[in-house]
């Protein structure tokens, strides 16, 4: 048995697709990476990572980087002049779970537009830009796909295209919070380089659904690229020998991608199974990749309940909870994690119907959001 079947065995771990370790094929290439000083430009592994991201995506260069949030950070700060807004979606991950970084590192505001389902409007996007002297001028039209906080939902191609567009006519750069971008051409049945088209720049996590224990890659231009470097540098993200995380990273991006459609499948197994569990309820239309949103009558009761039977998730607020499925969670798991969950929905809320709906997967607006 490997350590990560053990792994499975001990634990169902649906809070994030951060939460998976090391493959056996990661570990082995691990331990036999070629490595530099990357601060130097000068490791292989992260060379070849870069360049074969960058190729996939059809970007000139990219950056490897410790984490999704450094990754969107260093874009926004080369991107924007301080004092300017940065027009993102409702729940925008940039703003909402980056802790207040795009104040502190680029120096900028958000404005946020509308987005039923993870999904802006041209027209409000356009509403959003800002020219006047009076006001604080627009710096960055930022999308995020797939959309985290509104269920891990996806923003069409054509949606894309009619942003990016617009961002042309104003003369503004567009970034995509591709965390989950590989997700996002998974569900929409496109390659990678598809939906990472028309933008300036792009973050894309190696450390979520692929599996990389570490990483994200930012990518754009070579002269955006060699700006990054610096910011990167500044925020004390140059890790050195780091070839031997980007030895995982390549294996993650080799394996991961053809895993996530069995992670979406069974997503949408974990959200059908729980309609009609007592005092739970849920939006189908917005289980589109490997997160379901769920509305319940006591959030921590019940992730607290199930925990203690193995079965881990996260409560995002009072009244919801998030499932996330990754390839350390397979179709077993799945089922008994559906049975505790029943089971425990049962004994804390039977008789009691399914949860009032609320407006949004995340329990919007009610100001006491807490971190996944
Ligand atoms: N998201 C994490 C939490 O921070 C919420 C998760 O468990 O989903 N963009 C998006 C869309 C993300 O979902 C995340 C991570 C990031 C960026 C940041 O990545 P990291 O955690 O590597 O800084």
């Amino acid at each position: 048995m490997t350590s990560n079947e053990s792994l499975i065995e001990r634990r169902i771990d649906l809070r994030s697709d951060t939460v998976t370790t090391p493959t056996e094929a990661m570990r082995r290439a691990m331990a036999q990476a070629e490595v530099g000083d990357d601060v130097y430009a000068e490791d292989p592994t992260i060379n070849r990572l870069q360049q074969r991201l960058a190729e996939m995506t059809g970007f000139e260069a990219g950056l490897f980087v410790p984490s999704g949030t450094m990754s969107n950070q260093i874009a926004l700060a080369v991107h924007c002049q301080r004092g300017s807004e940065v027009i993102c979606p409702v729940g925008a991950h940039i703003y909402e779970y980056e802790p207040g970084a795009m104040a502190v590192i680029a120096g900028v505001l958000p404005r946020l537009v509308p987005a039923p389902g993870g999904v802006p409007s041209v027209d409000e996007v356009r509403a959003a830009v800002r020219r006047s002297i009076h006001q604080a001028p627009t710096g960055l039209i930022s999308l995020e796909n797939t959309h985290n906080s509104a269920g891990g939902t996806v923003v069409p191609v054509a949606v894309m295209r009619e942003v990016q567009q617009l961002a042309r006519e104003e003369k503004l750069p567009i970034h995509l919070d591709g965390a989950r971008a590989f997700n996002a051409a998974t569900a929409l049945g496109v390659d990678i380089a598809t939906v990472c088209a028309g933008f300036d720049s792009v973050s894309i996590c190696l450390s979520k659904g692929l599996g990389a224990p570490v990483g994200s890659v930012l990518l754009g231009s070579r002269d955006f690229i060699g700006r990054a470097h610096r910011y990167r540098k500044l925020l004390g993200g140059g890790m050195r020998q780091a070839g031997v995380l980007a030895a995982a990273a390549l294996v993650a991006l080799d394996i991961g991608p053809r895993l996530l459609e069995h992670d979406h499948r069974r997503a949408r197994v974990l959200a059908e199974g729980l309609l009609g569990a007592p005092g739970v309820s849920l939006d189908l239309s917005s289980v589109q990749s490997n997160m379901v949103y769920l509305q319940v009558a006591d959030a921590s009761a019940w992730a607290a309940a199930c925990g203690r039977r193995g079965v881990r998730f996260n409560a995002l607020g009072p009244g919801t909870v998030r499932l996330v499925t990754h390839h350390q969670v397979g179709d077993e798991q799945v089922e008994q994690a559906l049975r505790v969950m029943w089971e425990e929905a049962e004994r804390l809320w039977a008789g009691v119907g399914a949860a009032a709906s609320h407006a949004t997967p995340a329990d919007k607006g009610n100001g006491r959001r807490s971190t996944p």
